[in-house]
């Protein structure tokens, strides 16, 4: 049976407690997994404290970029044990695993050395008059002691989207897994240990949220900023810890996010998309798709054709290759989405396909799976196309025209992520400009430059990372002024 410790100052340390790590596709355990109390985060943050104000916070830009990709080589080189780590916590389709999680943690480290590499400095010659001037340049220093607090739908790459601007800016961090998935974050301290990341530069406390490691962690006073992703309800209540002592929050929270299908789409490019941004990742991704608006003519040939690709879909065992989809995390998220099954019935839904949990035979008996699920019935009024239900669902309904679809897309509390499918130029970018989210898409989903703005509207987050953006949460800029 694995072991998870918490990695404290370049140690694996032990926790009084430990908790039982679950594999969803089975059910069975495959870890323990360390609790930190409030005395193991402590020692956490008081290390990375002691390790920013050491010799990693006079390492120059080139140093740290250096060392970014020197970690990229490495998760490359630690790839299988990464992936292992991941599959036996998640569940995923492990070919999907190593193309995206794991893909995407080597290239978000060979990212942010590009980014910061290439970074200037912001200068202005300001004129005093008299013939004197003073030059203005803006300096950036790390933010500090950084909290991170991660969620178990995409453990390593949302981590290192994190870590990787986080370390290039000189910052220290505090690391704080989802309890559902503490594998990945583990493996990778030996990652970064083995590339040359120094004790106390990046420390990893386990555990849960309220009462445990994550309350611990966000309510300690040692902390310059919290960088966290997960729950629109758990960002409130790190709101509420971190206000007493005013430091920064960049939140990756919640969506509810819309498609928008006009009659002039590519049918065929557009069914293969919705089924990716309505079923990846099992649907349990931020950003995919929960609302499908389908103008009123090709309502029911769109309906038809993404039930026969959900149907398609294959459940199954995360090695074996013709698996599509995997199981949800928990049993407990398992209840969560199979009573907004129940309730979208209630509301009237007619279920054009799944609708239950599904049953797997052999050791998959006991995993946590839902069939992925297609409703019509239902309208903007009704719980299960208000609230975020993170799972392989969506709700399908028709519009008559552009303002219509629009503002339908608009009717939400979140704000996170839209697309829209369409070949009509004009159209593209009229509707896709007038989305309430952080992110529209046209024609595809998911895809995005990592140097572009990623972040939400409303409930869905405040702030924003990728590129420079992550830079800039990740720094104090300040200001000297020089008189020439
Ligand atoms: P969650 O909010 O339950 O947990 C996220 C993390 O917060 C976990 O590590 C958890 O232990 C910790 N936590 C919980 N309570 C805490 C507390 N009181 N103090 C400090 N830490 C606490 O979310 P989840 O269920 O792990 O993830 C799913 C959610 O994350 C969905 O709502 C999804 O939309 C959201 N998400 C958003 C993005 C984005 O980029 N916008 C990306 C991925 C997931
Ligand atoms: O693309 C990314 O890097 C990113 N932050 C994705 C978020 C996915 C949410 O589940």
């Amino acid at each position: 049976m694995r072991e998870y410790k918490n990695f404290i100052d370049g140690r694996f340390t032990d926790g009084a407690e430990a908790f039982a790590d679950v594999d969803p596709a089975t059910g069975k355990q495959v870890a323990w997994v360390h609790e930190a109390d409030a005395g193991l985060v402590d020692q956490a943050v008081r290390a990375a404290r002691t390790a920013l104000d050491g010799p990693w916070g006079r390492t120059s830009v080139q140093e740290r970029c250096t060392l970014l990709r020197r970690v990229a080589d490495e998760i490359d080189r630690r790839a299988d044990d990464l992936l292992a780590a991941e599959v036996a916590d998640t569940g995923k389709p492990e070919a999907g695993a190593r193309a995206l999680d794991i893909a995407r943690a080597a290239a978000n480290f060979r990212a942010f050395a590009d980014v910061m590499g290439a970074e200037g400095v912001e200068s202005y010659l300001q004129d005093l008059g008299q013939g004197r001037q003073a030059l203005n340049y803006a300096v950036r220093k790390p933010l500090g002691v950084v909290a991170a607090i991660v969620p178990w739908n995409l453990p390593l790459l949302l981590l290192t989207w994190k870590l990787a601007p986080a370390l290039a800016c000189g910052n220290t961090l505090v690391v704080k897994p989802s309890e559902e998935t503490p594998g990945s974050a583990t493996v990778l301290a030996e990652v970064l240990a083995a590339a040359g990341v120094p004790n106390g530069v990046y420390n990893v406390v386990h555990g849960f949220g309220s009462g445990s490691a994550g309350e611990h962690l966000t309510s300690h006073p040692g902390i310059d900023g919290v960088t966290f992703t997960g729950s629109t309800a758990t960002g409130a209540g790190i709101m509420k810890a971190v206000a007493p002592r005013i430091r920064p929050v960049s939140f990756e929270l919640g969506g509810k996010n819309a498609a928008l299908v006009f009659a002039d789409a590519d049918l065929d490019a557009t069914i293969a998309g919705l089924t990716r941004s309505v079923f990846a990742n099992t649907g349990q991704v931020c950003l995919c798709t929960e609302r499908v608006y389908v103008e009123r003519s090709v309502f029911d040939e769109v309906s038809e054709r993404l039930v026969a690709a959900a149907e398609a879909l294959r459940l199954g065992a995360p090695s074996d290759p013709t698996t599509t989809t995997g199981p949800v995390i928990s049993r407990a998220h398992q209840k969560k989405i199979l009573d907004y099954l129940d309730l979208a019935e209630q509301a009237g839904a007619k279920v054009l396909t799944g609708g239950r949990a599904a049953d797997l035979e052999g050791p998959l008996s006991g995993g946590f799976w839902i069939e992925p699920t297609l409703w019509t019935g239902l309208t903007n009024n009704d719980r299960p196309v208000r609230e975020e239900i993170f799972g392989p669902v969506a709700a399908l309904m028709p519009f008559d025209t552009e303002d219509e679809a629009i503002s339908l897309a608009n009717d939400t509390d979140y704000g996170l992520a839209a697309a829209v499918w369409t070949t009509d130029l004009g159209r593209a970018h009229r509707v896709a400009g007038r989305m309430q989210t952080g992110i529209s898409w046209v024609n595809t989903w998911f895809q995005r430059e990592l140097r572009s703005p990623f972040g939400g509207m409303g409930l869905s987050g405040i702030g924003r990372e990728g590129g420079r953006h992550s830079l800039d949460f990740y720094t104090e800029t300040t200001n000297v002024c020089v008189a020439l």
